[in-house]
């Protein structure tokens, strides 16, 4: 199939889906279209069968908030129309629905139109979505959509609710690249970070207030009165100030290292004993997902997504929204507990393959776009 992606190209999880989503189909056979503002995050080699086609914002005097979303739909009908797309797949609703519309409208007449698939990814509902002033707008274009998916069965029911939407939402888990995230072979790159009597904590998001990143502080704060401990952070957005603010006031400095975002998270997560991720609203939580397949344990929150991807007791707990006393607790416990700890990193490796590896998801959305161009 000839297949049209449109995401936000930076370091967030539905970037991450759409372009790993890609260079899976690219290798599928799939021809595959990115039409994006900027290259994908993780787009970050050659791979045959992959287009880029760049959006150009135009700046002009009069425009005091560049008309982005008009040259993205017009830009979506040009390339349609020139590739003869069978699928526009669009990831995050707002504004990349609305704009798929659009371009279909362009392409009113012409003989060839795209199906438009939406995927919801999350904050595109919970906050953005459901912001009122977004509301009409983002209902009516993702009904619009010829097809539409999220990325859990939380996100689909939250949507459904939300929006009234009763056509079908289906439901197609994140998933991970099972040839680059895996458990570490050799000692990976540890004792950078750590020294073997140390256990090493580990946290990736974008710092949005919706990631709690001083719960991560907190949490990490309470285990090392416990036990010898690091941390690492991966990331950036714009909590990051007030963590570096939180980690200088507990005296944390030394133990805390900072990555800053990082193409190849592969290349580190193995190294850690723990991941954290106490997120207020996480649809599916990818990060979480992908550090799982590295054979690392997660410390997450009950009432998410995170319940479709961690099991709790087997390969992570699950705790209420801002519990740091019960998440340190449960911490401690697991790494002072090293037969249960090794137990649960075998548990994470080989449920994280059974349930989400990329061939099984991917085959997922190849049905799923044979369905919906099937009508
Ligand atoms: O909020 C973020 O962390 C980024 C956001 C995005 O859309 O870029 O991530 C969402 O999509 C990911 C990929 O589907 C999910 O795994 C994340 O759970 C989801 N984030 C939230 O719901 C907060």
């Amino acid at each position: 199939m000839k297949i049209g992606i449109t995401c936000y190209p930076v370091a967030g999880g539905s970037g991450i889906v759409a372009t790993e989503l890609g260079q899976q189909l690219a290798q599928r056979g799939h021809e595959v279209h990115f039409i994006t503002y900027a290259m994908p995050f993780r787009l970050d080699r050659f791979q045959s069968n992959i287009f880029y086609h760049g959006v150009e914002t135009t700046a002009y005097p009069l425009f005091k908030f560049p008309p982005y979303t008009l040259t993205l739909a017009a830009k979506m009908a040009e390339v349609s129309r020139n590739h003869e797309l069978d699928i526009l797949h669009v990831h995050y609703a707002i504004p990349h629905a609305t704009c798929a519309y659009l371009a279909s409208q362009l392409l009113n007449g012409h003989t060839r139109r795209p199906k438009i698939i939406t995927t919801l990814h999350g904050t595109d509902i919970t906050l953005v979505g459901s912001d009122p002033s977004f509301y009409d707008i983002a209902r009516f274009s993702i009904t619009a959509s010829d097809g539409i998916t999220a990325v859990s069965k939380y996100l689909a029911d939250e949507t459904a609710d939300v929006f009234k939407i009763d056509k079908e939402i289906r439901v197609i888990h994140n998933f991970f690249d099972e040839t680059r995230f895996s458990p570490a072979k050799t000692d990976c790159a540890r004792k950078e970070f750590a020294s073997d009597d140390e256990v090493l904590l580990m946290h990736v998001s974008n710092f949005r207030p919706v990631k709690r990143a001083l719960d991560v502080i907190d949490i990490f704060d309470k285990v090392s009165v416990q036990l010898p401990a690091r941390l690492v952070l991966i990331g950036e957005g714009p909590d990051t100030v007030l963590a570096r603010r939180q980690i200088n006031k507990r005296n944390l400095t030394d133990r805390v290292n900072f990555l800053g975002n990082q193409h190849r998270v592969e290349s580190v997560l193995p190294c850690a004993d723990l991941f954290l991720m106490p997120s207020e609203e996480e649809s599916f939580g990818l990060a979480a997902l992908e550090a799982l397949a590295c054979g690392v344990p997660v410390i997450g929150t009950s009432g998410t997504g995170l319940v479709e991807v961690v099991e709790d007791f087997k390969n992570g707990f699950l705790l209420p929204v801002g519990d740091t006393g019960s998440m340190a607790r449960a911490a401690i416990s697991l790494l002072k507990d090293k037969t249960r700890l090794t137990e649960f990193k075998t548990n994470a490796a080989e449920s994280s393959r059974k349930r989400f590896r990329a061939d099984k998801i991917v085959g997922e959305y190849e049905a799923y776009y044979e369905d919906v161009v099937n009508g």
